[in-house]
């Protein structure tokens, strides 16, 4: 008999994938971590039975929260990422040879050895030795006041409940701000438009509150709520739209859905988003 894993979204709405098999399941001092082979996407995480990422599908989510950061700051050196515990969004950082030191604080060291098992396509960069990966909190990371600034910090979080609670916080939010260099990108996922629509719009408002420019942005992604998702880009001047010729040129050739178009049109914000910001 078929296996099926769903998300169940507000009592209301659920979305499942038929599971073939559980690769891993544990209880980290955080939350349920499992990674499951699906059907339809391959191999594939779950927290606290919310889906998080799946083979098929993550180029989806990792390429969109990194390459508008990446291919718009005019410095890339120093790159922070909060979360991100799958290895994808590192992935992505490090494609860039610009780029010389990457911090990943993940607080879960069982997210991080499951998939550098079990899902090592996602992770492939795990070995480069421009990542350094620490186990820790990346709300208090956001604290420090002893770090060079960061070119580039991307808050690859789970959603607003359990140990990601605070990366939707203004004080994190401003943690990040002081911890970012003057010409520096910000980016974060910022959920659903549209089941989320709440949560992104008060993401995005309290941003707003922190830093000078402040872009939502959207794209799909089959395993999270359905499709539409959204991440949000901020600095202190840099503009997204000022895409660097060279680096686009070089990022497009490698990946599977971002390129200068799709850079340019996930910019465009809906009027039901616009009129609330
Ligand atoms: N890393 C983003 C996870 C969002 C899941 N809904």
């Amino acid at each position: 008999m078929a296996l099926w894993y769903d998300e169940v979204f507000d009592d209301s709405m659920r979305l499942g994938l038929k599971v073939e098999r559980t690769l891993f399941m544990g209880h980290s001092e955080f939350q349920r971590v499992a990674v499951v082979e699906t059907t339809l996407l391959g191999k594939a995480l779950l927290l606290d039975d919310l889906w998080m990422t799946a083979e098929k599908d993550e180029k989806s989510y990792h390429e969109m929260i990194v390459h508008p950061a990446m291919t718009t700051a005019p410095k890339i050196e120093r790159v922070l990422i909060i979360g991100g515990g799958d290895g994808g969004t590192a992935r992505e950082v490090l494609r860039y040879a610009d780029v010389e030191h990457v911090d990943l604080v993940e607080i879960d060291e069982m997210v991080v050895k499951a998939c550098q098992e079990h899902l090592p396509e996602i992770g492939s960069a795990w070995d480069d030795e421009r990542l350094n990966v620490v186990i820790g909190d990346g709300i208090e990371w956001a604290k420090r006041t002893d770090l060079e600034p960061y070119d580039v910090i991307i808050i690859d979080g789970s959603d607003p409940v359990g140990p990601a609670e605070g990366l939707f916080d203004r004080a994190f939010y401003e943690g990040c701000a002081n911890l970012l260099s003057d010409d520096g990108v910000f980016v974060t996922q910022s959920e659903s438009p549209l089941i989320f629509r709440d949560v992104h719009i008060d993401m995005v408002r309290v941003m707003k509150d922190v830093f000078d420019q402040v872009h939502p942005y959207y794209g799909s992604v089959m395993i999270y709520a359905g499709g539409p998702w959204s991440w949000t880009y901020a600095s202190k001047g840099v503009s997204p739209k000022e895409i660097i010729d060279e680096r686009v040129g070089f990022i497009q050739e490698q990946t599977e859905i971002y390129n200068r178009d799709v850079h340019l049109g996930a910019f465009a914000v809906p009027n039901h988003i616009r009129r609330e910001l």
